[in-house]
């Protein structure tokens, strides 16, 4: 019988992450394994001796002090794997720490911490809702991917193969008053819900904002360019998701969630139980990334990968059951994507003179030029393209041919 996601937020140790080492062109990346007990407590513990996927393990308030060599690491991280750890505690939390501050802008690692633990538990009973309920608030059909995509109703590849997975998207623009309210379950519209909803939004966002303001130095933007096509308050497609994989039959296993690029720019996760895998670039095996307490994942999307004409990365992942020991049990994960604002069209920002030496090289070996196309057509084509019954060719992203989409 699943246990629900509550058990995955008890004590338990795990020793330390084993990090791949046969991994070729990702040298650099690995030996960053931690030393200290980042277990999950109460969760059967991430297998030993199950490969993990050699993501960088950086620290938050290093970033913040704009320590020149965690930038460094931020920018090898971003261009050769598009994923990292990011370890968000240790930093005193905010005076005004209340869910009812308007805290637009605040870093603060330990608060995002405790409303990511929260939101696990408003999720649950979100998904707990009887299922005819929850399937009012599937908007496939109007054309949004926001609310409720049932078990079974996403596909994990082209032959039509049914997900195994439910999720439920909250819209940032709902939830801070930008754009109009929609339709969700009385859970959802709680007072105390939607201001949890706002603060994790809130500070998931300026986690990406330093991320963003990092790899436009970084890339040689006019300063404060990425931001100005990700501000917190103008419409985009930023969205929370919560995702729940119960378990499944041991000999009829297959992807939960199909392996896909993000759609987006930046994306801040949350889990607890192993599930999620990485294709390594070069390689065919793909690889669990093991979830540390404390820490967030943050992966880049194929926003950037325009954006910078592919110097940076967004790597294939999907969602499989998890490792052995843990496999028994409900996966559920928390994200919030970031994605550029609706109108943002999304293409390689020639005013950065390494993007233009990319394109003009990438034009002299005749590739063409990318596709016009908006940050909000892209991602409603993207994300509605794997729904059953939608167009799964056109689902796919810059993965295609990291060196064809332009
Ligand atoms: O559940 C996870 O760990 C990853 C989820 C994910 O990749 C997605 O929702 O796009």
């Amino acid at each position: 019988m699943a246990q629900t996601t509550a058990t995955q937020l008890g004590p338990r140790a795990i020793a330390h992450v084993k990090v791949t080492d046969d991994l070729p062109d990702l040298s650099s990346l690995s030996n960053d394994a931690p030393q200290e007990d980042l277990a999950f407590p109460g969760l059967p513990p991430f297998p030993d001796d199950t490969s993990t996927a050699p993501l960088l393990r950086l620290n938050l308030q290093r970033l913040v002090s704009h320590d020149p060599a965690e930038e460094d690491r931020l920018w090898r991280a971003c261009c050769e794997l598009g994923f990292f750890y990011l370890d968000l505690r240790d930093r005193a939390p905010s005076k005004r720490d209340s869910l009812h501050d308007d805290r637009e802008g605040d870093l603060n690692g330990e608060a995002l911490l405790q409303d990511a633990e929260t939101l696990f538990h408003l999720g649950e009973k979100v998904f707990a809702l009887p299922a005819e309920e929850k399937q009012n608030y599937d908007f496939k059909d109007q054309g949004s991917y926001f609310g409720y995509k049932g078990l079974g109703a996403g596909v994990v590849d082209s032959k039509g193969t049914r997900d195994r997975n439910e999720f439920y998207n909250i819209s940032k623009d709902d939830i801070l008053g930008v754009g109009s309210a929609l339709p969700a379950p009385e859970v959802l519209q709680m007072q105390e819900s939607r201001a949890l909803l706002k603060s994790y939004m809130q500070r998931s966002h300026a986690v990406v904002s330093l991320v963003l303001g990092q790899l436009n130095e970084k890339l040689g933007l006019p300063t404060g360019t990425l931001q100005s096509l990700h501000r917190l308050r103008a419409e985009s497609g930023d969205q929370v998701r919560w995702v729940r994989s119960p378990p499944q039959p041991m000999d009829k296993r297959q992807m939960s969630l199909g392996e896909h690029t993000d759609f987006g720019s930046v994306t801040v996760l949350f889990n607890r139980l192993g599930g999620l895998q990485i294709l390594p670039p070069n390689s065919s095996d793909w690889v669990y990334v093991k979830p540390l307490k404390g820490h967030c994942v943050v992966n880049l999307g194929d926003a950037m990968v325009k954006f910078s004409a592919g110097i940076l990365r967004s790597n294939m992942h999907r969602v499989v059951s998890p490792p052995r020991g843990q496999d028994e049990l409900t996966r559920m994960s928390l994200v919030y994507f970031a994605r550029p604002e609706d109108e943002v069209i999304l293409k390689a920002l020639e005013e950065s003179s390494q993007v233009r030496e990319k394109r003009s090289q990438q034009r002299s070996q005749g590739q063409q030029d990318e596709e016009v196309i908006s940050a909000k057509d892209w991602i409603l084509r993207r994300a509605l393209g794997r729904r059953v019954g939608g167009d799964y060719a056109k689902s796919g992203g810059t993965e295609g041919g990291r060196t064809k989409q332009f």
